[in-house]
């Protein structure tokens, strides 16, 4: 029985039914007096998840998720991070704590399908490259390090749910609202020399990507996912084979020891844990390929509208835009003028320019930002934003890329909740 705990996981289980959720838990019999005792692997989790022993436990209340699975650091070496699920893990990042022109790696979000593999370590890491290759290759870490460059690069990776939250009506699926991006600086060889060297054979149409995580359900050999992309883009030169992070390790949940980073689509395709990259002569068709995973509507459609399966198509590159990481939303301040700080990004194309309003959109002044130092990396923008009278403003984002597109006001709705690419909002009260 315990078993069930852990197979779909708390924050699942006690959203379905807390009743069931807190017997399992806590041993306790619904509706009477008796106490019991948070049993032991449920108390195992709890305790692994709030980082310690729960000395009171016995005085936890019924239907009860500790708030510091939401609150506070609950994953190690993550700083700040909101959980919205334990199993599979996954946790944004508040947007006020994406203030860093590159991410560092405890504030980069992190989003599970599966299970993450125990063992992380680099040492005996190999990776595959086999399909449509003319001399299919198994590589150590060593070995990418040896026989290719190596090179570092800022590069976003934003999973195509970030926004996810504020769609109406709903979409299943995890509530991200702002923070499942992050820009960090990634370390590795190109994909595309890794395949040139492997020899890319000319039926190739695409990229299939294997990683080691394994399946909720715990059976042997299931993928919780596997994406790809088509042959173009994988050749480009800015996609990495990465075995760094900010100069460091990969963080264990972010894919160590070997991961891919497949800048400007969706994080989807850039496959934690890598050991394999496998090239195929068609439509990649491995799980959250097909169906509606990763696909919207090929026209727009109206909120709620049910939408035919073979109306769906793949995304490919992701929309234009910002956000604002200072000030937090809710700031109280006495001042009349600030620095508003923040980033945009775009999939295959440039940043143009940023604009800000503190006048709900009557009036845009243009932002300030340096060239990044290399493409897919989002920009920094500032501006100071001056405001009139004390009183309650808000301040909006909204960023143009190099094709005059802009970021919309209002989301534009599809059934799974991707792309939410809408105006990033904050409050402040002057006064
Ligand atoms: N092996 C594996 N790779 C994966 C995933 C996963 O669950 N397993 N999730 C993908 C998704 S949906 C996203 S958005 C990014 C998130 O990367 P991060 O967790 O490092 O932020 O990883 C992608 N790569
Ligand atoms: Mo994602």
């Amino acid at each position: 029985m315990l078993k069930k705990t852990t197979d779909i996981g708390l924050f699942e289980l006690y959203r379905k039914n807390p009743e069931t959720a807190d017997r399992l838990l806590f041993g306790r019999e619904t509706n009477s007096d008796r106490r019991g005792f948070l049993k032991g692997a449920g108390l195992a989790t709890m305790s692994a998840m709030v980082g310690a022993t729960i000395p009171f436990h016995r005085n936890m209340p019924e239907n009860f998720i500790p708030v510091a699975f939401a609150a506070e650091d609950v994953i190690t070496g993550k700083d700040g991070l909101t959980v919205l699920n334990d199993r599979p893990l996954n946790a944004e990042t508040p947007p006020h704590l994406l203030d860093d022109a590159i991410t560092p790696t405890a504030r980069h979000f992190v989003r599970n399908n599966g299970i993450p593999p125990e063992d992380t370590g680099a040492k005996g890491w190999q990776l595959t490259i086999d399909g449509l290759v003319d001399t299919p290759m198994t590589l150590s870490i060593d070995d990418l390090k040896e026989k290719f460059d190596v090179v570092t690069k800022a590069l976003v990776i934003e999973c195509g749910g970030n926004g996810r939250g504020f769609f109406n009506p709903p979409a299943r699926g995890n509530q991200w609202t702002y923070g499942a991006v992050g820009c960090s600086e990634w370390t590795g060889v190109r994909l595309a020399d890794v395949l040139k060297a492997a020899g890319v054979k000319k039926e190739a149409v695409y990229t299939a990507h294997v990683g080691a995580d394994a399946h909720l359900s715990g059976t042997e050999g299931k993928l919780p996912i596997s994406r790809g992309v088509p042959i173009d883009k994988a050749m480009d030169e800015h996609n990495l084979i990465a075995f760094a992070q900010n100069g460091a390790d990969i963080h264990p949940m972010n894919g160590a020891p070997l991961r891919l980073v497949i800048p400007g689509w969706p994080g989807s395709c850039s496959q934690k844990w890598l050991t394999r990259v496998w090239l195929r002569n068609k439509v990649h068709d491995g799980p959250k390929m097909t169906g509606t995973s990763y696909r919207v509507p090929n026209r727009p459609v109206a909120p709620g509208e049910k939408v035919a399966k073979e109306d769906f198509v793949i995304i490919h590159e992701m929309p234009i835009k910002s956000l604002i990481t200072h000030p937090a939303t809710g700031l109280k301040t006495p001042d009349k003028g600030m620095e508003v700080r923040g980033h945009a990004w775009v999939g295959d194309r440039k940043v143009e320019s940023v604009h800000i309003s503190v006048d709900f959109g009557a009036t845009w002044i243009e932002a300030k930002f340096d060239k990044p130092d290399n493409d897919y990396a989002w920009v920094n923008w500032r501006a100071e934003v001056n405001f009139p009278q004390n009183g309650y403003y808000e301040i909006w984002a909204r960023a143009t890329d190099s094709e005059g597109m802009s970021q919309p006001h209002a989301i534009s709705w599809n059934p799974k909740g991707y792309l939410n690419n809408s105006m990033h909002r904050v409050a402040v009260t002057v006064g």
